[in-house]
Order: structure tokens, then sequence, then C-alpha cells
């Protein structure tokens, strides 16, 4: 017998500039995520989502697919600048109308959809003027919001605002690796502050609005072991949870920053700036639920470096995966690990811990697993792709889950990532993470792989593996 309720749903997940492609079609403007890729030197091998897997143009093709496999829900993300070309003022309605045909062929399907409002792909005309750190793109995102909670909420229950700001601040703003590469620990605190408070308001009219429906934030979960039991690794493991967790999931789920970092930020560099009535927006706005999207842990110690990043991007196993934030931490090898050929280690009794430490800081706040999964060059054998390791991958996470749950987690779903292999946002398309595999040599056919028949197994059973 297995945990999992009657009302658990298994899902899938992607996001939009990943597998849509469509650039450039239709009306849509630019995001930051298209001009970065196109710039050399950003991404690997310059690839980019230009035409991704052109679920754009074959998405009925896609969710026949998910209802095939028996999905229950699909989590993914809306093209900001596909609805509002720059970024505020002029509707697109050929986006809108591309969503909601998207929306109505799942709702036909029996599949649930779950939106994500905010994956990265800002438009470019609003970093044009100054992106996150301008507080004004918080106030356009909420007439974004608004729009699209008004179009599409008739038929949409599940809402998301943002996904993972650890990384999309993180590299945005401190390792410059992604858009728009700054490296400035400061700008990276009070963009984020920007975000929070595009958040709360988001929520605030999602509430205004009467959709009958949740909304939630995605945050990355991540668990961080100490390298040796010195002090000094100590007290980094201990800074580290303080960032991804704390710092991140506190404005959201408790209204506030945790008062000790926020402290030290505002001694160190005077960030967060609060406008006037930011602390009340954060305080009234609770969201419902918070998505956790869990792939890794990492093992941490002292850093006395400048901060860096060498990050394995080619999938050539050993490459390095170090990461340091100066005077702060670094993200080392764990001697005893178990890695991916990106250097990322499994170990999926962080995910029972990580849902755990989330439930005794912040209570019973209803969780959705809204992105798990292995990234791997998966063989052809014979014509078929054989990805045994992600099923492996997968079964020994949603055990995890499942343990968790029976400690009194209340987890509502489960969405792997991927539901199609799609594009990696620096590792190009080789980093496969679908049940779903695109032949881009033939055309983008999609093909079934091992995976996808094991989860609709799992599916049909409820969950028993
Ligand atoms: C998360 C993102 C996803 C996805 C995933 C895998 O951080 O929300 O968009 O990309 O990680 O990461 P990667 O593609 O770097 O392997």
């Amino acid at each position: 017998m297995s945990a999992f309720p009657q009302h658990f749903l298994w899902g899938a997940a992607t996001a939009a500039y990943q597998v849509e492609g469509g650039h450039d079609v239709d009306g849509k403007g630019p995001s930051i995520w298209d001009v970065f890729a196109h710039q050399p030197g950003t991404t690997y091998q310059g690839t980019n989502g230009d035409v991704a897997v052109d679920h754009y143009h074959r998405f009925r093709e896609d969710v026949a697919l998910m209802a095939e496999q028996g999905l229950q829900s699909y989590r993914f993300s809306l093209s900001w600048p596909r609805l509002f070309p720059q970024g505020r003022g002029e509707i697109n309605e050929a986006g809108v109308k591309f969503y909601s045909d998207l929306i109505d062929c799942l709702v036909e399907n029996n599949i649930e959809p779950m939106i994500t409002l905010y994956h990265w792909d800002l438009p470019q005309a609003l970093q044009d003027e100054g992106g996150w750190e301008n507080r004004a793109t918080a106030e356009a995102f909420v007439d974004y919001a608004r729009l699209c909670y008004a179009r599409f909420g008739d038929r949409v229950k599940l809402w998301s605002t943002f996904n993972e700001t650890v990384v999309f601040i993180g590299h945005g703003y401190i390792t410059g690796s992604h858009p728009p590469s700054v490296r400035d620990p400061a700008r990276a605190i009070q963009a984020c502050h920007h975000v929070f408070v595009a958040h709360a308001a988001a929520v605030k009219a999602f509430r205004a609005s009467q959709v009958a429906g949740t909304i939630g934030f995605v945050n990355v979960l991540q668990t961080h072991t100490p390298l040796t039991h010195s002090p000094a690794d100590k007290q980094a493991a201990a800074l580290a949870d303080g960032i991804w967790t704390h710092w991140l999931y506190d404005p959201v789920l408790k209204g506030e920053y945790p008062a000790e970092l926020l402290a030290k930020t505002q001694a160190l560099w005077n960030v967060p700036q609060f406008a006037t009535g930011d602390e009340a927006l954060l305080k009234e706005n609770i969201c419902d639920f918070i998505g956790l999207n869990y792939y890794k842990r990492e093992t941490v110690a002292a850093n006395d470096r400048q901060t860096h990043l060498q990050a394995n991007h080619s999938g050539e196993r050993n490459s390095g995966h170090e990461f340091g934030f100066k005077d702060l931490f670094k993200f080392v090898r764990n001697p005893t690990g178990v890695y991916t050929d990106w250097d990322w280690e499994i170990y999926p009794q962080g995910l029972t811990e990580g849902i755990l430490q989330i439930k005794a800081r912040y209570g019973d706040i209803p969780l959705y697993i809204t992105e798990n999964g292995l990234g791997a060059k998966d063989p052809v054998i014979d014509g078929e792709v054989v990805d045994d390791p992600r099923i492996d991958y997968l079964k020994i996470h949603i055990d995890a889950i499942e343990a968790a749950m029976q400690q009194g987690a209340d987890v509502r779903g489960y969405y792997p990532w991927s539901f199609i292999d799609l594009l990696s946002w620096l590792n190009g398309y080789q980093k496969q993470y679908g049940f779903v595999y695109v032949d881009h040599q033939n055309g983008l056919a999609r093909k079934r792989k091992k995976s996808f028949f094991w989860y609709q197994a799992l599916i049909a059973s409820r969950g028993e593996k």
C-alpha cells in the first residue's frame, strides 16, 4: 500500500523558453533569454530556444502524449513577452489564444493545468528599463498576472508566481551566468526584494480576482551538509541554509525576512531598501502553497576565495562543479557521494529531510514537488530510448516523498522534470530529462522512452512501484 491519497496529483513539468520555440512568431516580443542566448559564449555550444522542441506548434501532439501517459496535471510556464511584447501595455491576442487553446486541450483531456507565471523569461523591454532592479517591473508583473487570471482563471486552479528565485537572481546578479549577467550581491538583494513585492502584490490581486483556485511560490529545495565537523564548515552550511531556505521562503510563508540575516545585509550593503507599505504587503499576502524543486544536496565548506563558479555544462563526469560565495561558503564534492554526469549528487534522503525541514519551520503548508528529475545523455538501443537510470532516480525520490508523507507532510502532487526533452538553459539539448525523446535529427519527432511507460504504470496504480 502506498501513502499516496486519491487526490494526489501525478504530473510532469516544463517551462516556456525551454519547450515552446516560436520565439518571434505571432507578435511575441523578445525576452532576456532570447537576447542573452544569441550572444556568443553564453550557452553550451551556442544553443538557444528559438525553436526549442516547437511545442508552440505541436502542443496538441504533446498533450495527446500526456493523456496517453495518464498525466493528471501539467506544470508549464507562460511567456510574459508572448502576452505583453513590451512587458506592459498592448496585449498580444495571438499569445492569449495560444495559451487558451493549450489550456482547453489539457482540460478536455482531464489534465489539471498548473501555471507558473514567471520562469525567467522577462520581457527584454522591461530589462531595458532596469529589470528587477526597477520597482516598476513589479507593477508590470501584477498587470501581467491580472491579465492571466482574467483570461485563464475560469479553467486554471493551480497557480504559482515565480520559479526558483535563487537561480534567476543568484545567477543573474551574483555569478553572472544568467541574464542580466550582473555580479553584485547588493544589487541581487534589491532585485530579489522587488520579486517578493511582485509576488505579494500578485497574490493580493489573485484574491481580489476571485479565481477559484490557489496560488503559491516555487523554490529550490536543497539540503546542505558540512564537509567536516569543523566549526567553520558547520557555520558555512548553516549560512547556505540561511540563504537557500530562510531568505527565500520566509518572505512568502511568514511575510518577513529572517531578522538576523536582514540585519547583516543591511549592515553590509544597506539592502534591501523597503518602500512604504512593503512590510504590510508581504505580511498580508502569505501564499497558499509552496512548490519544491529538488535535484540534489550540496556539501559545504568554508570559503576564503572570491565568489566563483565552476560549472559542468558538458556532462563530462568529474569536470568540476564548485560554487563559492566570497567569505561565506563554497559547495564542494562529497568524497563519498554518488553523482550524475553533470556532477550533481544523487541523494534522495535530502528530499525527505528537506520536506520535513520546511514543515518544521513553516507548519502544515500544502506542498507540491514541482520539479525533480535526472539529466542524462540517454542511450538509444535498437531504436529504443532506454533510460533505466532515470527510472531508478525517480523511484528512489518517490520513496523519499512517501517517507516524508508518512511523517505527516502534506504533499499534494509530484511533477517530474520534465515531461519532454527540452533545452537545458546552459547545457543545451544533450542534457535530457524527459519521458518523451525528441529527435533533433529527424524533424523533432517525438518518441516515448522506457520511463514513459514506467511512469504510465505508476500513475495507473497510484504510486505502487
Ligand atoms: C531548474 C529549472 C528548470 C530546469 C532544471 C534542470 O533549476 O527550474 O527550468 O532547467 O532546473 O536544470 P538544468 O537544465 O540546468 O539541468
